[in-house]
């Protein structure tokens, strides 16, 4: 593939953006109130460090995977509902999910039918939030939180022998599953792992006693002096259906071996946890949510415990960063979003952009705003 700049990207991918309908075989749902293609005059494109995949419908939380060659995203379908924002979240409204795919990036990406709809999750309500995707002997798995008729976020699970879908839900979440933001890492011995969570409207601390408790703190643990909460993970079963293990804590730490405390709000965990490998080493990204950073801890083992590392994402438009890196022909990519089309929270896009590493590891920060 010819090597593009970040900038050299970005205008390929303004000129996809710019020709009506060209990334996607279906047009916009009419659920989507608001439709991006009226929506994008309004932002000046050479502010930003990379374009939409996709301009017909909103997308955030993009999870990517490489599968034979070709790039899947596996995004939140956003739609304009009409509950007022909040803190918790109560304006994410999706309802069901669609795939992208692309056989390279900076290529013609196709936006694939409806995956998965709440209404064909039994045990689920409304809310279906950032998901993220496996593989495993010829199935595909779809991971993906929603909330359950008594307003506790849980974890589901659905099945296709494709890629891109439809997905067939289980009738039931995942057993000892709760909270948000679901992230499977497998790793080079075949071994997967979900790690999951998120505070504040991802309900992780609701959750400290072993089960939900609607009454709990709307934002954290309150105590900003003490370690602050971690994001969970727990290995999968052989057939990826349910967790082979109680979830236990992912300790992320400072350079001095002291657990991030709560006050820390430009370091400690809220959400969009992901975890790939690089050189032998576990790289654990996340959102730091009220601060708006994307950042990393390194450490030797999926289940930690992890050393801060620093910043990969500076904010983005938009109050939410959720991201996804993976490698694909040689070279790493973050895939991330932000509010480019719409100037609104609710209604994200979704990008990519090139992830560069130094030497000793470390990964450089990458500032998504041009001016
Ligand atoms: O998209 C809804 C929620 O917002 C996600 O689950 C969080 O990670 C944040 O992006």
């Amino acid at each position: 593939m010819k090597r593009l700049t970040g900038l050299a990207l970005g205008a390929a991918l303004v000129a996809l953006a710019t020709t009506a309908g060209c990334s996607g075989e279906h047009a916009a749902p009419a659920g989507d109130a608001a439709s991006p293609a009226t929506d994008r005059a309004k932002a000046d494109p050479s502010r930003y460090l990379s374009q939409p995949l996709v301009t017909e419908i909103y997308t955030a939380d993009p999870s990517a995977h490489v599968w034979d060659g070709k790039i899947y995203v596996y995004p939140s379908h956003d739609i304009d509902g009409p509950t007022p924002e909040d803190d918790l979240g109560a304006h994410f409204e999706m309802r069901d999910y669609r795939v992208l795919s692309m056989d390279s990036i900076g290529g013609k990406v196709t936006t694939h039918p409806v995956a998965l709809d709440v209404k064909d999750v039994p045990w689920a309500d409304k809310q279906m939030w950032a998901p993220d995707a496996a593989r495993k002997n010829g199935t595909y798995f779809l991971y993906f939180p929603a909330k359950d008729k008594q307003g506790a976020f849980r974890i589901g699970v659905a099945t296709s022998k494709s890629p891109t879908g439809p997905f067939q839900a289980n009738p039931q979440p995942i057993k000892g599953s709760f909270s948000i933001d679901p992230a499977v890492f497998t790793d080079e011995d075949g071994k997967s792992y979900m790690i999951f969570g998120g505070i504040w409207g991802g309900q992780l601390q609701r959750n400290v006693t072993g089960s939900y408790d609607p009454d709990g703190s709307k934002t954290d643990l309150e105590a900003p002096d003490k370690p602050a909460l971690a994001p969970k993970i727990a290995a999968m079963a052989d057939d990826m259906m349910e967790f082979a293990e109680k979830p236990r804590d992912v300790l992320v730490l400072d350079a001095s071996g002291k657990p991030i405390l709560g006050g820390d709000t430009d370091r400690r965990f809220f959400e969009a946890a992901w975890m790939h490998k690089y050189q032998g080493r576990y790289y654990l990204s996340y959102s730091t949510g009220d601060t708006h950073y994307l950042v990393y801890a390194t450490g030797t083992s999926p289940y930690g415990p992890f050393t801060y590392q620093g910043r990969i994402l500076e904010p983005v438009e938009g109050w939410t960063s959720h991201h996804s890196i993976v490698e694909w022909d040689g070279r790493w990519w973050l895939f991330y979003a932000d509010t480019q089309l719409s100037g609104t929270t609710r209604l994200r896009n979704v990008k990519v952009t090139e992830l560069f590493y130094n030497k000793d590891g470390t990964i450089r920060t990458i500032n998504p705003m041009l001016k």
